[in-house]
C-alpha cells in the first residue's frame, strides 16, 4: 500500500552527486529527526493483503485468515511468543478494605501465582471499587513504574518490595521503595476521578513481572518459564519483556473474571510509554480487552516505525535490548524490511475500540506517527462496519476526535494527565454505554 502520507526526498535527489558524497562522507545523517520535512518517503505494508497475495474484503476472512497471519508476524519479528495461561495458576486475595480512600472505596489485594506456588513468579494486584455504584463495574487495568502503593496516597496499599529503578525524588533508595515512594504516581492515575465516574482500577507493578533492566528476565517470569532457567539462551521469537508484561495484563485480567465485583466484558487495558506498547501489545494478543488504550506509547508502540522522526527502531534496540524479541534487532535502521509496521498493531484490536494519545511535546514519540498509525488501521475497521478516526487531518491540540478509533494530542510532556483520564473515561462511558 502507498501511504498517502508520504513526503517526497526532494531536497536530497537534487543535489548534485560529487556533493552528497562529500556531505555523507563528513556528516552521517543525525540518528534523531525532529524535522517533518526529511522523514522521507515509505510504504506500509498492507493490512489487507494476505500472504498467498490475496486482499481480505470482509470480516469474517479477516479473522479466520490475515489476523492470526498479522498476529503471527508480530510474534516472530517484534515482541516474541508467549506461553499460555498455566494450568496451575492460583489467585489468593490478600487483604480487603471497604472504607479505603477516605469512604470511596473498597480496596482490594491480590496475588497472582502464575505457577501456582509461592516461590515462584507472582504478581500482586490492587483493585479499588467505587463505594456506592452499582456492580459490577467496568474497569481499567494497566500496570505501574512505581509500584501499587504509588498509585494512590494511601497508607493502606502493601509497600514493594521487589527492584526499583533509584529515584530519590520518588522515594526509591537501594532500588527499594520507602514510605516516601507512596503516591508518587497518583497524578497518572487519577484514581479518585475513575471512582467518582463508576470504574474500577486494577493494578499492578510491572517489575513484579520482570525488572526493567537487560539482565532482569534472569530474576523474572521469563526465567521461571524457561527450560534452563537463567542461563537459558533464547531463541530469536521468544518474548521479551514487553512481551513478559504483557502476559501478565491477561494474567491480571484471568483474576478480574472471577471477581464478582468486577464486570470482565468491560475492562479498558491501558499503559504510558513503554507500558503503552505493552498495553497495545496485551490487546492485540488477547481479545477479551473491551478497549485498548496507548498513552504516549511512541516507537515499538502506536507510532510507525518506517517514520524517520524522533526514536528510531536502532536507538530502542540499543537502549533496551530486553524489551523486545531477538529477531527484532534485524530492523534497526532496516524498518522498511519489517514485514509489519505499527499500524497493523492498532488494526489487531479491531473492532474493538482503540484510543491512542500523544502529547505535543513528546516529540520522541512521534505524534504524528502515532496518528498516522491510527489512520492507516481504518481499513481493519472499517471490515467490520466501523468508522475509525472519523477525520483525514490530525487534529489541534486538545481537541481529542474519533469513533471507534480515539485519538488526542493534547498540550505538554510526555506522562499521563487528568486531561487524558478525562477523554479515556469519556471513551469508555461513549463505548461500554455507562454512566455511574
Ligand atoms: C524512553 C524510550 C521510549 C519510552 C520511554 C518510557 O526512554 O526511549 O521508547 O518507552 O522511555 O517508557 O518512559
Amino acid at each position: 500500500m502507498n501511504s498517502v502520507f508520504s513526503k517526497p526526498l526532494a531536497a536530497i535527489a537534487s543535489l548534485p552527486l560529487l556533493c552528497a558524497v562529500a556531505i555523507a562522507a563528513s556528516a552521517p545523517p543525525p540518528a534523531v529527526n525532529y524535522d517533518e520535512s526529511k522523514v522521507g518517503n515509505y510504504t506500509l505494508p498492507d493490512p489487507l493483503v494476505c500472504a498467498d497475495g490475496t486482499k481480505v474484503t470482509d470480516a469474517a476472512t479477516w479473522r479466520a485468515k490475515r489476523r492470526p497471519e498479522v498476529l503471527e508476524l508480530f510474534r516472530t519479528h517484534v515482541y516474541g511468543r508467549s506461553p499460555a495461561r498455566p494450568a496451575a495458576m492460583k489467585c489468593e486475595v490478600t487483604a480487603e478494605d471497604k472504607n479505603a480512600l477516605g469512604g470511596k472505596a473498597t480496596r482490594r489485594e491480590v496475588t497472582i501465582y502464575f505457577l501456582g506456588t509461592k516461590d515462584g513468579p507472582k504478581m500482586d494486584l490492587l483493585v479499588y471499587l467505587p463505594n456506592g455504584a452499582k456492580r459490577p463495574v467496568p474497569a481499567f487495568l494497566g500496570l505501574s513504574f512505581g509500584g501499587n502503593h504509588a498509585v494512590a496516597n494511601d497508607p493502606g496499599v502493601k509497600l514493594s518490595s521487589v527492584w526499583m529503578r533509584p529515584s530519590k525524588d520518588k522515594g526509591i533508595v537501594n532500588n527499594r521503595a520507602t514510605e516516601a515512594s507512596r503516591g508518587t504516581e497518583a497524578g497518572r492515575w487519577q484514581v479518585e476521578m475513575l471512582l467518582a465516574r463508576g470504574y474500577a482500577l486494577a493494578t499492578a507493578y510491572y517489575g513484579d513481572i520482570e525488572p526493567d533492566f537487560a539482565e532482569g528476565w534472569k530474576v523474572s517470569t521469563r526465567a521461571a518459564f524457561a527450560k534452563d532457567g537463567a542461563n537459558t539462551q533464547f531463541a530469536p521469537d521468544d518474548w521479551g519483556a514487553i512481551g513478559a508484561w504483557a502476559w501478565g495484563l491477561s494474567r491480571a485480567l484471568d483474576y478480574l473474571e472471577t471477581d464478582r465485583d468486577v464486570d470482565a466484558k468491560h475492562v479498558a487495558v491501558i499503559g504510558h510509554s513503554r507500558l503503552g506498547k505493552t498495553a497495545l501489545w496485551a490487546g492485540a494478543q488477547d481479545e477479551r480487552f473491551a478497549i485498548v488504550i496507548s498513552n504516549n506509547s511512541g516507537e515499538g508502540g502506536a507510532s510507525l516505525a518506517r517514520r524517520w522522526f524522533g526514536e528510531t527502531t536502532a536507538i530502542i534496540n540499543k537502549a533496551f535490548p530486553h524489551w523486545f524479541c531477538g529477531n527484532f534487532k534485524q530492523y534497526a535502521g532496516n524498518e522498511s524490511k519489517l514485514p509489519v509496521d505499527q499500524h497493523e498493531l492498532i488494526a489487531l484490536a479491531a473492532p474493538q475500540p482503540i484510543y491512542v494519545a500523544s502529547a505535543e511535546e513528546d516529540r520522541w514519540a512521534d505524534p504524528r506517527g502515532e496518528f498516522l498509525s491510527a489512520k492507516n488501521a481504518e481499513p481493519v475497521y472499517r471490515l467490520f462496519g466501523k468508522e475509525g478516526l472519523g477525520v483525514d487531518d490530525m487534529p489541534a491540540v486538545n481537541h481529542p476526535v474519533g469513533k471507534t478509533i480515539g485519538y488526542h494530542i493534547r498540550t505538554g510532556k510526555h506522562d499521563v494527565t487528568a486531561y487524558d483520564w478525562e477523554q479515556y473515561l469519556n471513551f469508555a462511558d461513549h463505548h461500554f454505554g455507562h454512566r455511574k
